[in-house]
């Protein structure tokens, strides 16, 4: 935890409060009741995180998932929270803030705040000012603490580290705290808060992470910009941090503990080969200690074939990881993805001759690509033969070097709603526009099929249609399921819960053509 006081950036020392009665709870309760709400069927490591600590600190946290509840209003209404902590990425902010006005009415002490990449570098929710009371920047396991805290005893949030908040009408954004430097001294996630739903337990697949950070600054991903402006460059400072072999270990067992029918485990991480030397230490501990099966990202430019044979030992079943882009020179001087052709080549050979299966990550339509590109793309795919193709939609965040480039340019069609997600539509100004939401719909028929290039061809000329968005989610359904191992009812189960996500749109109402022909099941309206 932290050691001495935290400045804040008006130089006034921030006093932790001790355990008191809230001026924000009911009566029957003297700490803070933290509730989460997220829309994606996920557990989410942040806020499992965030969880823990807050439970550490005395307080009590929950988390309420959209898809999971009957009533999603009522659920969270009847828990009676004195904040509610919204996490989210761009596109995916605004889709509760109905709800909160309506909690805001019945509980006239609520407070909410919003964390996740998009508050991170994004001050508009506090201009929602019916809404968002406050915004956290970063990491924030002791920001919340802090702003919880404040708010309980009726201090000022104004000065807390991380926190953005409107001061005399404007936004102003707290310089932040070092990011959390040793991961093993934070308690182990609050797993309880998801797996409480029993989708979520009983899934084949447990979602863990054991690191932060990327050794990659991609221009096209929020971590390159992250590591600027997160870590201030101070000696020893790391932004790249991976728990102990040995608390992954424990971690895993204290969950298998009270959930023991989970068969096997995806690491979110960013890669698992973050740090030289963990993975053969993993591959000796793993097997013994807790033995499930696993799936997890990778970044090839730092793969040896000896973590390769590491991997395969500790029991690894299936890798991911970005292509992004068939044209090296968009990979390593646009994208600097630090990818050559030489390793594209190279390691999936050595991934087969192990038996690991591997999927690619793609981007499609961003400036820097044509069409033809886009196309090569699908061809070095056919090449290196993938076990399934990912193919996202190039989206500018504001948060990465080449979206903030994009907004700067004036390439984005600022107008345009496309939803959350990153396989729906493309906000950029291009006349090839239909074409390039078509290909991505289309890709792997591509890859995968006998002259597939050609029919694509043809086809992407067509209006954007239901048929194509089925294809891509056939595909996706396919190889998460089978090659990546997560079971095909399960898959099929969460596809069906975040399809509103993948093809909805950003505001309160998610659903558009194609999903209103399905029962996406569980969905409260609001
Ligand atoms: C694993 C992962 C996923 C997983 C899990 C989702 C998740 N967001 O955790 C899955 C596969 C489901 C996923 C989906 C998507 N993802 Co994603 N994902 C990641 C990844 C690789 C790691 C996130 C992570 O777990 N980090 C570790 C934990 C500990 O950190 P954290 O989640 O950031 O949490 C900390 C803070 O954010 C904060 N915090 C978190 N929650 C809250 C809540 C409150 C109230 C507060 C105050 C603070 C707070 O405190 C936490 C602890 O310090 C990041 C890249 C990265 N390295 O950050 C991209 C990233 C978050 N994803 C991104 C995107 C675009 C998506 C999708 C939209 C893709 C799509 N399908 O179209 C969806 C959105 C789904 C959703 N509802 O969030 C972008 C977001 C960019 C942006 N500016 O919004 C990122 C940054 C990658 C990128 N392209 O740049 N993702
Ligand atoms: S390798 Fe992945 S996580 Fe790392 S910077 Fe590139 S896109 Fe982001």
């Amino acid at each position: 935890m932290r050691g001495t006081p935290v400045l804040t950036p008006r130089g006034v020392p921030l006093i932790r409060a001790a355990p008191q009665a809230s001026a924000l709870t009911h009566e029957s309760s003297t700490l803070a009741r933290v509730a989460f709400i997220v829309t994606t069927c996920h557990e989410f490591e942040g806020i499992k995180v965030l969880s823990s600590i807050l439970k550490k600190h005395g307080h009590h946290a929950d988390c309420f998932l959209h898809s999971e509840e009957k009533d999603f209003y009522k659920a969270v209404l009847d828990w009676q929270p004195d904040v509610v902590g919204i996490y989210a990425t761009t596109g995916q902010e605004a889709w509760p803030y109905e709800y909160i006005r309506r909690w805001k009415k019945q509980l006239k002490h609520l407070k909410v705040v919003m964390g996740g990449p998009h508050p991170s570098h994004d001050l508009e929710p506090l201009s929602h000012t019916d809404v968002v009371d406050a915004t956290v920047k970063g990491e924030a396991e002791y920001a919340v603490i802090d702003l919880v805290e404040a708010w309980a005893a009726g201090r000022s949030i104004d000065d807390i580290p991380n926190v953005g908040v409107l001061i005399d009408g404007k936004p102003y954004q707290n310089p932040i705290r070092p990011v959390v430097q040793d991961l093993d001294s934070l308690p182990f996630p609050d797993v309880d808060v998801f797996y409480k739903y029993p989708f979520l337990r009983a899934k084949r697949v447990m979602q863990v992470h054991v690191s932060r950070g990327c050794q990659n600054s991609c221009t096209y991903c929020s971590v390159g910009l992250m590591k600027k402006d997160w870590v201030s460059g101070r000696r020893g400072e790391k932004f790249n941090r991976q728990k102990s072999v040995d608390y992954v270990c424990e971690e895993m067992n204290d969950i298998l503990a009270r959930y023991p029918d989970f068969r096997m485990v995806n690491f979110g991480d960013a890669a698992l080969n973050m740090t030289r030397g963990w993975i053969e230490e993993f591959a000796e501990k793993w097997p013994k200690r807790v033995g499930l099966p696993f799936a997890c990202n990778i970044n090839i430019n730092y793969l040896k074939e000896s973590d390769i044979i590491a991997l395969k030992k500790a029991g690894c079943v299936s890798v991911q990881f970005g292509l992004e882009s068939g044209s090296e020179k968009v990979r390593l001087e646009v994208y600097k993805k630090g990818y050559t052709d030489d390793i594209v080549y190279t390691i999936p050979k050595l991934l087969r001759k192990h038996k690991i299966t591997y999927r690619t990550n793609n981007i499609m339509g961003s400036p820097a690509e044509t069409l033809e590109d886009m196309f090569e793309t699908a061809r070095v795919n056919k090449r290196i033969k993938p076990n399934g193709c990912t193919v996202l939609i190039y989206r500018p965040f504001r948060s990465t070097v080449l979206g903030q480039q994009d907004f700067q340019l004036g390439r984005v069609d600022e107008q345009k709603d496309i939803g959350p997600s990153i396989q729906n539509d493309s906000m950029m100004k291009r006349a090839d526009v239909r074409e390039v939401v078509n290909l991505q719909k289309l890709f792997n028929l591509a890859v995968y099929m006998p002259g597939g290039e050609t029919l694509v061809r043809q086809l992407i000329r067509l209006p954007r249609n239901p048929a194509f968005d089925f294809t891509l989610l056939s595909f996706l359904w396919y190889q998460h399921a089978v090659v990546s191992g997560y079971g095909m009812l399960d898959d099929f189960k969460l596809g069906l819960k975040n399809v509103g996500q993948i093809f909805g749109k950003s505001g309160p109402q998610t659903r558009r053509s194609f999903i209103e022909t399905i029962d996406t099941g569980g969905e409260a309206s609001i």
